[in-house]
C-alpha cells in the first residue's frame, strides 16, 4: 500500500537546501534490488577497506557500474577494476541506475547520469564517521542514496567537521537525494544498533550513487 503510494506520487520531505528525502520511494523495488545484490557480492564481494590511516573500515564494502569508490594506505580513489579481483566491478542493473534516476528526477535533479554504485553493508556496531564526500568529479551531480535493511541514525552536519549535526532515521526502502549546497556537506552514520529485518536479516544496507568520473 505504502509502496504503490510513494512510487507513483512520493513523499518529498525536504532535510536542507538541495537535500531531499523520499520516504519508502525504493520499497517497490527491495526485494529486486536485494536479489541483484547477492549476485553482485559473489562477483565482487564485500571487503573491509583501509583507510590511508591505517584503519580498517568497520562498514564492508562493494561497488557496480563503470567506476568504483576504493581506499588503501595510497588513499580514497575512484578505479575501474576492483582491486582485490583486478576485474571490473560487475554492471550496474538497470533497476538500480531506473530507481536512482527517478528520485533524482522526483527531486528536482533532471540529469542525473550515474556512473557508480558503492554499496555499504552495516552490521551492528558498524559506522561511518563524520566525512564529506570529495573524490568525485562534478560537485554539481547530486548524489542518491537507498537505505535498505535495519533502521540507522544518520547525522547530517555542515560544511565543517566541528558544525552541529541533526539525526535523521533513515529507514528500509527510504531515498535520500543530496544535490546542491547540501552535496558537500559533513555526513555520517551512528553505530547500528542489532535488529531483525524481514528481507535483510541482521544487516544494513546503504546503495550511493554517484557520477564520480
Ligand atoms: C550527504 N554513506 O558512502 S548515505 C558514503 O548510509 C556515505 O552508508 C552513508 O556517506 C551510508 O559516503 C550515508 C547518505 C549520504 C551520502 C552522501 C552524501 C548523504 C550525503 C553526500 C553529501 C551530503
Ligand atoms: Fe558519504
Amino acid at each position: 500500500m505504502s509502496s504503490l503510494f510513494n512510487d507513483e506520487s512520493p513523499t518529498l520531505e525536504p532535510i536542507a537546501e538541495g537535500a531531499i528525502l523520499l520516504r519508502g520511494f525504493a520499497l517497490a523495488d527491495a526485494p529486486q534490488i536485494l536479489e541483484e545484490l547477492k549476485k553482485i557480492s559473489e562477483h565482487a564481494p564485500p571487503r573491509h577497506m583501509i583507510t590511508p590511516g591505517g584503519h580498517s573500515m568497520s562498514v564492508a564494502m562493494t561497488n557496480c557500474g563503470t567506476s568504483g569508490w576504493t581506499t588503501d594506505r595510497r588513499g580514497y580513489r575512484y578505479a575501474t577494476i576492483d582491486p582485490e579481483t583486478n576485474r571490473p566491478w560487475p554492471p550496474m542493473p538497470n533497476i538500480f541506475s531506473e530507481l536512482a534516476v527517478r528520485a533524482a528526477e522526483a527531486a528536482g535533479y533532471r540529469n542525473f547520469d550515474p556512473d557508480s554504485c558503492l554499496i555499504n553493508f552495516y552490521e551492528p556496531k558498524s559506522k561511518m564517521s563524520l566525512h564529506q564526500d570529495k573524490n568525485e568529479q562534478d560537485y554539481s551531480q547530486p548524489i542518491v542514496s537507498v537505505s535498505l535493511g535495519l533502521p540507522a541514525t544518520f547525522l547530517f552536519g555542515g560544511m565543517e567537521r566541528s558544525s552541529p549535526t541533526r539525526k535523521i532515521r533513515l529507514e528500509h526502502g527510504d531515498v535520500a537525494v543530496w544535490g546542491g549546497i547540501s552535496r558537500l556537506v559533513y555526513h555520517g552514520i551512528a553505530p547500528l544498533k542489532p535488529g531483525n529485518h524481514p528481507e535483510a536479516g541482521s544487516w544494513r544496507i546503504n546503495l550511493t550513487f554517484r557520477k564520480s568520473l
